[in-house]
């Protein structure tokens, strides 16, 4: 070997390697450049680089320096080439018949999608929307309500009190007495909203929660256009082959009153139809006189029903979950299946 032939070798070696390097365009090929070149067995710069021994002892640190130098370049080269090779673009080859990947833009909460939903239906029957404070007195959340406050609802083991008679609402009940108090008949609204309960948090229970209620008033509002006016609800959210079902049950400010369940037909992804059990969707029930009395309505002359629901219920019940709380945790990969 000739004096002069490793220094040329490597540089050779060195303008081969940086050309190697600047074609590479994945990062795969940028390693198969690394270990070409730089491998500690096979690499051809670390080949030379073993040859320092053999070149009289006078030469050996020139060698060794410009050998250095070129090791260094070169891994010098790869690691930028492999900066790029890994950031944004790439620089690698595109698939450009590849989906573009949906941008997240966010969704409705599922319990908010619900209150849409259920207020979208009574919309189309005519309702309108009523709101109203959630901190508000004993008279509008209780006693208006033929609720009197040695009522067991109305216990402060119950209900979260602010101050003296002053509480956050148990229900959006009072919304509609304030609404009648403003507004003569008829009335057809729909009051969704906060409520607050002192419950412990479990699989069936929120201390806040949401509630949709409705409330009817005019000349001749019989018991038929309560079950008429619930039943098309029903079938407008559950699907047209929806049953429902009154069962009697017991509210202080509705009189009679009842419990609304549905059994829904569901189509199997194999065509087969099942029928699913009982489920109650929601409480509902005649005004009872006193609550139009206190209202200022003259209950000889008017009559009207009433009906509430949990919205959270409603969807834990719809997209089959089982447990409350999982809609509160606020956990978007759990949220995110009910994006639409
Ligand atoms: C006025 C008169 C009557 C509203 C009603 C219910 C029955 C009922 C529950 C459903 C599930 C509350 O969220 S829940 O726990 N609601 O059962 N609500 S009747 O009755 C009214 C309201 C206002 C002036």
């Amino acid at each position: 070997m000739s004096e002069t032939q490793p220094i040329d070798a490597l540089r050779h070696l060195e303008q081969e390697a940086l050309s190697a390097i600047a074609e590479a365009a994945e990062e795969r090929a940028l390693e198969e450049v690394r270990v070409a070149y730089l491998g500690r067995k096979e690499g051809k710069i670390s080949a030379v680089m073993r040859l320092l021994g053999t070149v009289p002892a006078e030469e050996r640190p020139a060698l060794g320096q410009e050998a250095n130098r070129v090791k260094e370049a070169v891994a010098r080269a790869i690691e930028s080439r492999g900066r790029i090779l890994a950031g944004p673009g790439g620089g690698g080859h595109h698939d450009l018949t590849l989906p573009a990947r949906r941008a997240w833009k966010g969704a409705r909460h599922p319990v908010t999608q619900t209150i849409d939903d259920i207020w979208g239906i009574f919309r189309q029957m005519g309702f309108t929307r009523a709101r109203g404070p959630e901190a508000d007195s004993e008279w509008y959340n209780f006693v208006a309500l033929n609720t009197p406050l040695d009522h067991p609802a109305a216990d402060e083991q119950d209900t979260l009190y602010l101050v003296d008679s002053v509480l956050l609402r148990s229900h959006t009940s009072p919304v509609q007495m304030r609404t009648m108090e403003k507004h003569d008949p008829p009335i057809r609204i729909i009051a969704p909203g906060w409520v607050y309960r002192r419950d412990t948090y479990d699989a069936t229970h929120t201390p806040v929660f949401l509630q949709i209620e409705g409330l009817v008033v005019d000349e001749g509002i019989t018991f038929v256009d309560f079950k008429a006016t619930l039943a098309e609800f029903a079938r407008r959210y559950w699907g047209p082959d929806t049953q429902v079902r009154f069962r009697p049950s017991f509210f202080p400010f509705t009189e009679p009153s009842a419990e609304v369940d549905v059994k829904r037909v569901i189509t199997r992804p194999d065509g087969t139809r099942q029928e699913t059990d009982w489920l109650e969707i929601m409480g509902a029930g005649m005004v009872d006189p006193n609550v139009l009395d206190n209202a200022g309505y003259d209950s000889e002359r008017f009559t009207g029903f009433a009906f509430g629901m949990g919205p959270a219920r409603i969807a834990k019940l719809k997209h089959g979950v089982d447990d409350l709380r999982t809609f509160f945790d606020d956990d978007v990969r759990f949220l995110s299946q009910f994006a639409r």
